[in-house]
Formats: structure tokens, C-alpha cells, sequence
């Protein structure tokens, strides 16, 4: 008989990072509970983390590499697997050039301490500069804005939401997604301590949200007017005299540029188009600007549509211009114990323009380009055309825009290499599936959202189990990847040994900070709340911050554009679509846990009653719901949370295909969104994916049989 243990981790499916006391005795998980002695979630988690079991357990799990045989599926070896790989692909780059091969990376490698670090290995070894990833449909706008503005993607402010007295959340639901580009756990506790300590919390949302219903006010904005929301509050901000750069005076350069930008843009002129009352976002501007401290948090929202770039620069700006940037209750960069800015040298960020996409010309950042361009780069003849892909850890065809394109275009793929937990809707084209661990199976430190979080938390997760049958880690595969592709023999080193030496060189050096350090506090370590430090962590060549990089003010007349309406297409498709997620479900991968299917359905189409009454549509009935690029049936669901003209539709799902074997989501397929997207509506600055604002149209099923 085995003796009950505990095991304490933190859990890696969303950014929060919550600590996990974990009850199991021998393989078998007795209970799964918030840890109250982690310094940094103290104690609070959601219903997710109790289905890290399911994942755990699920009979669905690859649990061997796969060959595709005929229309079934074929258990191989890693050998021989490694084999086929390295042949497959080396012959395919040595006939069509090293970029024939492209690779899209998804959400669950930022959550991986062994991708996080082997992962930039791989890519050199592939040497295609084919690069994706899902960071093209959520927050790639914050890295151009922070490259731009800062000399560093990966310098990202982050709201101090522990000590601000005012926050303006623009299209972020943090009650629901636990917070994102802003780490910490219990969200809605942390939103609420605002309002108790006597500040004030506003949210922008087109649609009433689980968080502005917490929240003091709720402004219902047009989709995709913030940067013209955020110019106008900008604007106000400067013809009232309320500039105030704080510490930061003499470090900021390009201020002129903004004053002379946002003349177009005041109050009067943006109301419109922003659908709301002029004296109404002068007098926001005024409360932003004289509250003792302020910030303004933009996400999703305001990234995955058409003026991204602009609406993430402009939240900086609004942020610096007031004097909330880089103090306590501002905007203020995290100083995290794996310093991804430890290597990044000063630098012009203007020096060497973006490269672009070979059929639509789209900008590369980051070392990636548009995953809304990936069907084309695939489906388009000519030299430089992609052959091949590997997919890590990523479900595009639902998660990407128009996903029902990149399912056409990965089925005429010469090979495909898929590296999941699942057979999918995207992993169901490949050639070879690689089987990963995760969750309680791996080790966890958080590389990625340490850098995002609200305070500097440290902690090491040893894995609970081994993994299952043939799987291997994620590392481990990317380690064969990289030896099938080089022929270059394995070095012996280990997601850990690379931890350690960062932890070493870190910014907590001075104190010691190693994995033996954190090994010995298995609840983690508080590393103390955010400080100043703007002049340690910017990277341009004067160590100043850009305020006006020449990249935005470029975009601006495509801004001005949209105060005037396309009344043609709305004829056509006379709603905006917007998106939802559910407390329940995480992207498209968690739908295979019994009890967290539970929570989520029935997936519906949420809109307003007053279309619902012009549409002769009621709670429950189907529609049809249909944009330039496709069509789903759904059913809907009356709710006054939505503005009138905009519908929503949850991300994640669309589990309709029947050769997957994904039992459990079969069970509520729901529709996918990105059947709606559209592939060809980005954010042209950035390439970023327009999800939100998709032009869409409804009727009734029966009318249009
Ligand atoms: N319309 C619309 N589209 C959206 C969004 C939206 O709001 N609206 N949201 C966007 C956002 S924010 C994101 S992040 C993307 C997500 O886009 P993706 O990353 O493409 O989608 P996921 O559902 O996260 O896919 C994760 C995949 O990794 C697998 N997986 C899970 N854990 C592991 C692991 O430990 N190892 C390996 N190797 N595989 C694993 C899963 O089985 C699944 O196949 O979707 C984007 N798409
Ligand atoms: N439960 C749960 N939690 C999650 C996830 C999940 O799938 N489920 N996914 C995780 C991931 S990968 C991410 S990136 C984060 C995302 O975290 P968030 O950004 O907080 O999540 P969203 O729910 O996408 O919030 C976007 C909000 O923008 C609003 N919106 C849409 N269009 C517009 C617009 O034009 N303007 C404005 N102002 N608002 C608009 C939507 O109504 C929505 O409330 O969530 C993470 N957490
Ligand atoms: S909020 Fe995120 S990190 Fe916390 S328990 Fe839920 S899924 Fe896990
Ligand atoms: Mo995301």
C-alpha cells in the first residue's frame, strides 16, 4: 500500500500561476486544492486546476509516436520516428531551400519550462525562417509596441494593480481569464481591493463582462474604436495642462510627435465613431490624470483587431504622459528571476525595417510572421512556398483566423509533424505525431509570465509523475528534433541546468538565487513587489523611452480613416462579431475533461434583445451566423450584456470532425468562431489577427434553408 503524499506545484494551464497542494497516493490523485502557503496566489485557483487529473488520466492521450496509415494510424517507435523525420525534412529543404519548411508554435509552449528554452535551439536547427505561432492571434501588438518604444519585445509593462487607485481595463475580462500580460491569481479579489481602498475601476468592453460587472463603471465601446478612444483621452490630457512625466522627464524623447498626432483625434471628433459622449471621455481623462495613481491595461480586445499595434502604443503613451509609467500604482516592468532581457544589447529598433511575407508582404517581429498569412504561404505556388510544417503544442485549425483554410491547406502539406498530448483538428494532418507529457508530469517555472507578473514570484515545480507509456517530454523531443535535423549528438544538458545558470546571472544573484535555493522552498519565493526600474530594463541606444516612433505615426491615416463609416459592407454583414471565453475551458484543448465540459455548454451566439426582436429570434432557437469567409448553425442566447450590433461567439471550439477520437469533446462540439475569421483581416501594422469586429450577418435557421 502507498502512503498519502503531498505535492505542491504550480499550475501551468493559464498565466495566473497558482499554487497547487496536491493529495495522491501512488499514481492515484486523492484531491487537487489551492496551496495557502504559496507567497504569491495565496491560496486562490479556479475550477481548471482540478482537471490537470483528467489530463492526467484521459484515455485519449497520445501515448506513443503515431504514423499516419491509410485512414488509421500506426504506433511506431522514437527511433524510428527520429528517422523518417530527419529524412523527410532534410530532403525536402535540400530540394526547396531551407524556408519550404515553416513551424507554428502554440499557446501551451509559453507555459513550459522546457520549451522555453529549447525551443530557440530547434529553430536554428530547422534554419527556416517559415516561423508562426499563436502569439500572431493574441498579444504580438504588445511586443512591437514594447520593441518600438523600449528597444525590447519582451519589455512589457505590466498594471500594479496592488497599489493603483485607478484602473482602466480596455478589452480585458481578467474575471474570466485569470488575467493575461498581467500574472497573479484572484483577480476578481484584486480588482474589488481596488474599489475597498477608494479607488476606481472602468472598463471598455463592447460587451458588459463578468468584470465590468465588478467594476465601479462600464463604458460599451464600438469594437475596434480604442485607439481612437485612447488618442482622445491622450488629447484631453494635453489641452487641459494635465502632462506630468513624473521621474521619468528627460528620458522620454518624441513628445512633440504626440501633441502634433492627436490634434486629429479630440473628444468631439472621435465620439462618434467610439459611441460615446464627448464630455463623457474628457471627463475619464481628467479622473485618469488626477487620481493619485492610475493605469490603463489593454488586452485582448484591443490587440486581436484591426488598430492593435496603435491601441498598445497608445496605452504606454496615455500611461507615461500622465505619470503612470514606472512608479508604484502605474505601468511598471517586472524584474523576474529568468531575465529574458539579460542578453538584449542597446539598439535601434528603426535599423533594419521588418522583413516580409512572401505572398501578402506582412511584417516579421519577433523572429515570426502572421499566422493569418499561413494558409497562404502554403496554398500559394512559387518558390519559397512551404511543403512541410511541424506544429508544437498548437491547434490552429480552430485557434487560427479562417482555421477552416489552414485545414485545407495543412491537408495538401508533402509532411507534417505534429508534437501534442491530443489527436486534433490540426494534429489529425500530420505525417507523425510525437506524444508529449504534461502537466503533473512535467517540471514548471514560469520563464514567460515571471516577466508579466504583478509581483516577482520565483518557483520550481519538480514533476509529479513520470510520463505514460512512450511519451516523452517536450524538451526531449525538440532534443531529438534537433539531433534528426543536424545529425549533432545530445550535449547532456537539461531544461534545469539552464534554469539554474539563468537564476544565477539573474538580478537576484546578489541573494543567492539558484534551483537549489528554490528547491528548498517548494511554495515558491515572493521576491518583493515591482520597483521602479525603467532605467535598467529600457534598450534603446540613449537609454531613453520613444515615445513617437515613426512605425505608429505611419498607421495614422488609416485611424482617421475609420472615423468614416463602410456603410457597403454593413448592408451586407450588419453586426460586429466579438469573442468569449469561458471560465470553464481553456483554448481549444481542455474540452476533453468530463467536468469541465460540464461547466461550459451550450456554446451559444450571445446578442442583444432588441436585434433579437428585429431578427423574430429567441433564446434557444438556431441561427445561422455568416461572414465573407464561412458559416456556422448556433444557438442563441438573448443577453443585454451586449451592446446592440454586436454578437458574441466563445473561442476554442468547433469538435465536429469524426475521425479524432476526442470522446469526451465530442460530447458538446460547439462551433468554431474561426470559422467566421477572416484570414485577410489583420492589423496591418503588425500583422496581428482582426478577430474582434468581424463583419458578420444573422438569420433564423429555417430562413435560410
Ligand atoms: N477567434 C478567436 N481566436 C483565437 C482567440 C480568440 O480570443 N478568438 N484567442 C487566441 C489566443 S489568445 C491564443 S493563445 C490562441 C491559442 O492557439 P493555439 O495555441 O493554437 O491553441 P491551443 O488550444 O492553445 O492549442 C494547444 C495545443 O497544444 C496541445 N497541448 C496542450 N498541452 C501540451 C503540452 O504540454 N505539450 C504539447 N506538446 N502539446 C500540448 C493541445 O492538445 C492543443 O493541440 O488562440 C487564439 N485564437
Ligand atoms: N477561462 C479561460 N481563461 C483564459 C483563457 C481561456 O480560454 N479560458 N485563455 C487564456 C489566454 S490564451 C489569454 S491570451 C487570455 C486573454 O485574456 P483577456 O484578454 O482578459 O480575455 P478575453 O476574454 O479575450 O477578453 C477580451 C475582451 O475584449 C472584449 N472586446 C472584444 N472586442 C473589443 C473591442 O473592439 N474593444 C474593446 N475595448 N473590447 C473588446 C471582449 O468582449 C472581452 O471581454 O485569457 C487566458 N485565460
Ligand atoms: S487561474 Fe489559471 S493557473 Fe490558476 S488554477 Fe486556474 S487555470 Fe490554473
Ligand atoms: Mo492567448
Amino acid at each position: 500500500m502507498f502512503e498519502i503524499q503531498t505535492h505542491f506545484r504550480t499550475c501551468n494551464i493559464c498565466e495566473a500561476m497558482c499554487g497547487l497542494e496536491i493529495s495522491y497516493q501512488g499514481g492515484a490523485i486523492l484531491s487537487i486544492k489551492p496551496d495557502k502557503q504559496d507567497p504569491f496566489s495565496h491560496g486562490h485557483i479556479c475550477p481548471k486546476a482540478v482537471a490537470l487529473q483528467d489530463f492526467h488520466t484521459d484515455p485519449d492521450r497520445i501515448r506513443t509516436p503515431l504514423r499516419k496509415a491509410g485512414s488509421g494510424w500506426r504506433e511506431i517507435s522514437w527511433d524510428e520516428a527520429f528517422a523518417e523525420i530527419g529524412q523527410r525534412v532534410r530532403a525536402i529543404q535540400a530540394q526547396h531551400g531551407a524556408d519550404s519548411v515553416g513551424v507554428y508554435l502554440g499557446n501551451p509552449n509559453a507555459h513550459n519550462l522546457g520549451n522555453a528554452v529549447f525551443l530557440p535551439r530547434f529553430q536554428k536547427a530547422l534554419g527556416s525562417r517559415n516561423r508562426y505561432s499563436s502569439a500572431s492571434a493574441d498579444q504580438l501588438p504588445h511586443h512591437v509596441a514594447a520593441n518600438y518604444m523600449f528597444g525590447a519585445s519582451m519589455a512589457i509593462p505590466v498594471p500594479d494593480i496592488d497599489r493603483t487607485d485607478f484602473m482602466l481595463i480596455i478589452g480585458g475580462n481578467p474575471v474570466v481569464s485569470n488575467g493575461s500580460m498581467m500574472s497573479g491569481a484572484g483577480m476578481p479579489g484584486r480588482i474589488k481591493a481596488i474599489q475597498k481602498r477608494g479607488g476606481k475601476v472602468v472598463v471598455i468592453d463592447p460587451r458588459r463582462t463578468e468584470t465590468a460587472k465588478l467594476a465601479s463603471e462600464h463604458l460599451a465601446i464600438r469594437p475596434e474604436a480604442d485607439a481612437l478612444l485612447l488618442f482622445a483621452l491622450i488629447r484631453t490630457v494635453i489641452e487641459e495642462g494635465l502632462v506630468d512625466f513624473g521621474h521619468l522627464k528627460g528620458m522620454v524623447d518624441g513628445y512633440d510627435g504626440i501633441v502634433a498626432a492627436s490634434a486629429g483625434f479630440t473628444p468631439e471628433r472621435v465620439c462618434e465613431a467610439v459611441g460615446l459622449p464627448a464630455d463623457r471621455i474628457r471627463r475619464l481623462a481628467r479622473e485618469f490624470a488626477t487620481a493619485p495613481s492610475a493605469v490603463c491595461y489593454s488586452r485582448m480586445g484591443a490587440s486581436t483587431q484591426s488598430f492593435g499595434g496603435l491601441c498598445q502604443w497608445l496605452t504606454v503613451v496615455l500611461n507615461i504622459v500622465t505619470g503612470n509609467f514606472d512608479r508604484e500604482g502605474g505601468a511598471m516592468f517586472p524584474q523576474p528571476a529568468f531575465d529574458l532581457l539579460a542578453r538584449v544589447q542597446p539598439n535601434d529598433p528603426d535599423a533594419r525595417p521588418p522583413l516580409r511575407s512572401r505572398v501578402r508582404q506582412l511584417p516579421c517581429f519577433s523572429g515570426e510572421f502572421p499566422v493569418a498569412t499561413l494558409a497562404d504561404e502554403i496554398l500559394t505556388e512559387g518558390s519559397g512556398q512551404i511543403r512541410a510544417m511541424f506544429t508544437i503544442a498548437g491547434n490552429p485549425v480552430l485557434s487560427a483566423p479562417n482555421g477552416d483554410r489552414l485545414d485545407t491547406a495543412f491537408a495538401q502539406l508533402d509532411f507534417m509533424v505534429s508534437v501534442d498530448i491530443y489527436l486534433n483538428e490540426t494534429t489529425r494532418h500530420a505525417d507523425i505525431i510525437l506524444p508529449a507529457a504534461t502537466g503533473l508530469e512535467i517540471a514548471q517555472f514560469d520563464v514567460f509570465f515571471n516577466s508579466f507578473a504583478v509581483r516577482n514570484p520565483a518557483k520550481y515545480s519538480p514533476p509529479l509523475f513520470q510520463p505514460q507509456g512512450n511519451q516523452r517530454h517536450d524538451w526531449q523531443i525538440l532534443k531529438g528534433l534537433i539531433a534528426c535535423l543536424t545529425g549533432t549528438a545530445d550535449d547532456g544538458t537539461t531544461p534545469e541546468m539552464l534554469l539554474d545558470a539563468a537564476l544565477r546571472s539573474g538580478p537576484y544573484k546578489d541573494q543567492g538565487l539558484s534551483l537549489s535555493t528554490l528547491s528548498e522552498h517548494p511554495h515558491g519565493l515572493d521576491l518583493g513587489p515591482l520597483r521602479p526600474c525603467a532605467h535598467e530594463r529600457v534598450r534603446t541606444l540613449n537609454g531613453h523611452i520613444r515615445l513617437a516612433p515613426a512605425l505608429f505615426l505611419g498607421d495614422l491615416p488609416r485611424l482617421s480613416a475609420a472615423l468614416q463609416a463602410d456603410a457597403g459592407e454593413r448592408e451586407h454583414y450588419p453586426f460586429r462579431l466579438i469573442g468569449r471565453r469561458l471560465v470553464w475551458n481553456h483554448n481549444t484543448w481542455t474540452h476533453n475533461s468530463r467536468r469541465l465540459l460540464k461547466g461550459a455548454g451550450p456554446i451559444t451566439v450571445q446578442l442583444h434583445s432588441s436585434d433579437a426582436s428585429r431578427l423574430g429570434v429567441s433564446t434557444g432557437q438556431m441561427v445561422v451566423v455568416r461572414s465573407r469567409t464561412g458559416q456556422v448553425d448556433i444557438e442563441v442566447e438573448v443577453n443585454d450584456d451586449m451592446s446592440p450590433g454586436v454578437i458574441s461567439i466563445p473561442q476554442g471550439w468547433g469538435h465536429y470532425r469524426p475521425d479524432i477520437g476526442m470522446r469526451t469533446a465530442a460530447g458538446l462540439p460547439g462551433v468554431s468562431i474561426n470559422s467566421l475569421t477572416d484570414g485577410g483581416r489583420i492589423d496591418p501594422l503588425t500583422g496581428n489577427a482582426a478577430f474582434n469586429g468581424t463583419p458578420v450577418a444573422i438569420r433564423a435557421s429555417r430562413q435560410m434553408a
